[in-house]
Formats: C-alpha cells, structure tokens, sequence
C-alpha cells in the first residue's frame, strides 16, 4: 500500500537535508545557464563544495532556444574540448564552426553538472549579497514563487567562500554590489561582434570584487563588450576560466 504521508515526508526530509548540505559552500554560483554550468561542474569536480540557485524552474538558460528558436546553436573550434569533456557531441560545419543540438547541450550541461555533484536549488532567486570586511561572504535568496507575487516575505541567507554571477545579460548579482557597495563599474553590453564578443568574455573573466568573479554573458555587461549571438563557445570556455581562476584562489588560500 503507498502511503502518501511517507512521501511527504521523503520530499520534505531528503530536500531539508540537501538544503543544509548546499547553504555552506566553497562557490556559489548565480544563474544555471552555459557559463554557471560549466562552471559549477569544473569545480565539482576539481573537490569544491558547489551550489547553483537558479530563479526559473529549469535550468540552462539561453540555451534551449538556439538562435530565435531553431533550437541548435554554434561552437567553436577553440571550445571543442569543452565539448568533448562533457561528451556532447557536434557537426564540422566548417573548419571553424561547429553545429550542436541545443536540447543535447543543455541537458548535457545540467546532466553532468548534477553527477559531479553540485547542490541545484532551482526556483530560488538571489536578491541581495552578503559583504563582510570588504568582501562577499554570502548571498541573500528567496524562493521565486514569493519574488514573482511580491509577498512580502523576508529572504534568508547562504555562505560561500567565492560567488559567481553568472546571471547572462543582466549581470544581477554585480549590478547590485555596485549599487550597494560601489567599488564596481558596470559598462553595460554593446552592440553584436560576434568575433569580439567571444573572444572578450572569455579573456574578462575575472575576479571583479573580492569573493565575486563573473562569468559568461554577465561579462559583457560589466565590461562594456560586443554581444555574440546564438554561438557558445565563449559562454563554455567562460565557465572554464571561472573555475580555474577560483581554484587557484582557493587552493592558494588553504596553503597559505
Ligand atoms: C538566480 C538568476 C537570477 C537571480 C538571472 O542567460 P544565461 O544563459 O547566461 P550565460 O551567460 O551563461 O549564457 C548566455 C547565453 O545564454 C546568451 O544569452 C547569449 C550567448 N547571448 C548572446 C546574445 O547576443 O544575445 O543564464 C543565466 C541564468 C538564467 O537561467 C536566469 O534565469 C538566471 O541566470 N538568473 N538566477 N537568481 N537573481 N538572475
């Protein structure tokens, strides 16, 4: 017989386990679109506790769309490790561009992501950061559900050693240190240069206030850069330098 009471309490139970485990982390990574994603599984799996709060409730962003909806997008040739890392597979479209299935990206991405074992709290919205002695500590997130009927209901908070705002075109998370903290320029993206775009996001990828490193489309929007289009090589590798720039932060401080 099944027991409906059990169920709710394996839902409540096992989620306020997860919960707990994911609100003390090493990285906390704002936003689960190519650039969170990728991010979040190269640290997963160099032995980082990760968590990912993403606001919709699916994750992988701008992905599943392709380009204005034909749901396929374009990668690369520098990017093709990153795919072959993930197993995704992909078509030569010419020597320099390779065509990939939007949907087998983003399910990838999130597939991989969730075995490497991150903490995904989908349908948690990050509205504020902590700061404390000058730097992020924390961020201050809600569930969705209450930002979308604006319920007034106080948020609460998680801890993490280094967050990533990897929110895509809106670059939320340093948008709001700048507004509350200064100390943080935000450019704003500019106009399509695919060439320019990727290549930029990709060397910007950075540490851009203590504790906070942006990744993806959200360093466009804080450095003043070209919009790309519907190609994701750039968002890919972004999420690869994240990871590699917080590690070695991180594996610095614990020698030192
Ligand atoms: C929790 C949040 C919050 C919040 C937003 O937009 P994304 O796909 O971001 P990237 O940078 O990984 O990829 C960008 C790419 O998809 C794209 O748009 C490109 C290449 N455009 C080029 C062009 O020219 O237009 O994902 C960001 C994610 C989304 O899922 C949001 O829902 C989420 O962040 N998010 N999550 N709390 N406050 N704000």
């Amino acid at each position: 017989m099944i027991d409906e009471i059990k169920i709710t309490k394996a839902i409540a139970s096992s989620f306020m386990d997860k919960f707990l485990k994911g609100i003390e982390c090493d990285v906390a990574i704002v936003g689960a679109g190519p650039s969170g994603l990728t991010a979040s599984y190269y640290l997963a799996r160099s032995g980082f506790k990760v968590s990912i709060f993403e606001k919709k409730l699916s994750l992988g962003g701008g992905i599943w769309g392709g380009g204005m909806m034909f749901n396929q997008v374009v990668v690369q040739k520098s990017a093709l490790d990153v795919l072959d890392e993930f197993g995704i597979s992909y078509e030569e479209f010419d020597e320099n561009h390779y065509i990939v299935d939007a949907i087998e990206l983003a399910g990838t991405l999130i597939y991989k992501a969730v075995k490497a074992g991150v903490s995904v709290f989908n349908l948690t919205t990050v509205e504020d950061v902590m700061i404390k002695n000058g730097r992020i500590s924390g961020l201050v997130i809600n569930w969705s559900a209450v930002e979308m009927s604006g319920l007034h209901v106080d948020p609460m908070t998680i801890s993490a050693k280094a967050v990533v705002d990897a929110t895509g075109h809106d670059a939320v998370v340093c948008r709001l240190v700048a507004k509350k903290a200064g100390r943080l320029e935000i450019k704003g993206e500019r106009f399509m240069h695919a060439e320019e775009g990727e290549k930029g996001v990709v060397e910007r990828t950075s540490e851009v206030f203590p504790g906070l490193f942006v990744t993806g489309m959200a360093v466009a929007a804080v450095y003043g850069l070209p919009r790309m289009g519907p190609i994701f090589g750039g968002m890919l590798l972004s999420g690869k330098r994240v990871a590699e720039l917080i590690s070695e932060k991180l594996k610095g401080k614990a020698r030192s």
